[in-house]
């Protein structure tokens, strides 16, 4: 009797953990958003024909390399490495705060955030420092630690949501890098 109810527990418990990992899996499709590009010693950039806007502020470009528009309002960003110092995306503005598959957005680092939704509470350090991307739910989205930036030239991925970086003269904010 003692050892059927052990083999029944063994089951139950092996059902639970199967049924753990499948709920993981489902849980685990991440926005395939990126921190695609940025600039953090900003006094020149950028024409107001690209970001329709006169900010001379740092921006951090988000890429959206996946095949579904995804509303980054609730999502947090941060320029520490701790997450319960991030700053979340306001949710009312899903018009300003959704990204195409394919497109790209731009936040503004003004430490500014009453200018908008897109004004994130803090300024890049142009020293360098760390940008870290979450989800609603805490989960890493994206992060990135850089060291000290240019005047005007922007450091981004060398390909749209690819794995290596460079220095780009020219900036491309809210378009693709090249
Ligand atoms: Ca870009």
């Amino acid at each position: 009797m003692t050892s059927s109810l052990n083999k029944f527990g063994l089951i139950g418990f092996g059902l639970l953990m199967a049924a753990g990992a499948l709920y993981f899996l489902l849980r685990n499709d991440r926005p395939e958003l990126y921190i695609n590009e940025f600039m953090a010693n900003n006094s020149a950039c950028c024409p107001n024909s690209i970001v329709q806007s006169e900010e001379l502020a740092d921006w951090i470009e988000i890429y959206n390399g996946g095949d579904v528009a995804v509303d980054i309002g609730g999502m947090y960003f941060s320029q520490k490495k701790l997450r319960r110092e991030a700053f979340q995306i306001p949710k009312k503005n899903p018009s300003l705060t959704t990204i195409e598959p394919g497109g790209f957005l731009l936040l503004w680092a003004d430490g500014d955030p009453g200018r908008g939704a897109l004004h994130v509470a803090f300024k890049l350090d142009q020293e360098g420092e760390h940008i870290g991307f979450y989800d609603e739910d805490g989960r890493t989205i994206d992060t990135i630690t850089f060291g000290s930036q240019k005047e005007n030239v922007s450091w981004g991925r060398t390909r749209d949501g690819g794995k290596s970086w460079k220095e780009f003269v020219v900036p491309t904010p809210g378009q693709t890098n090249q």
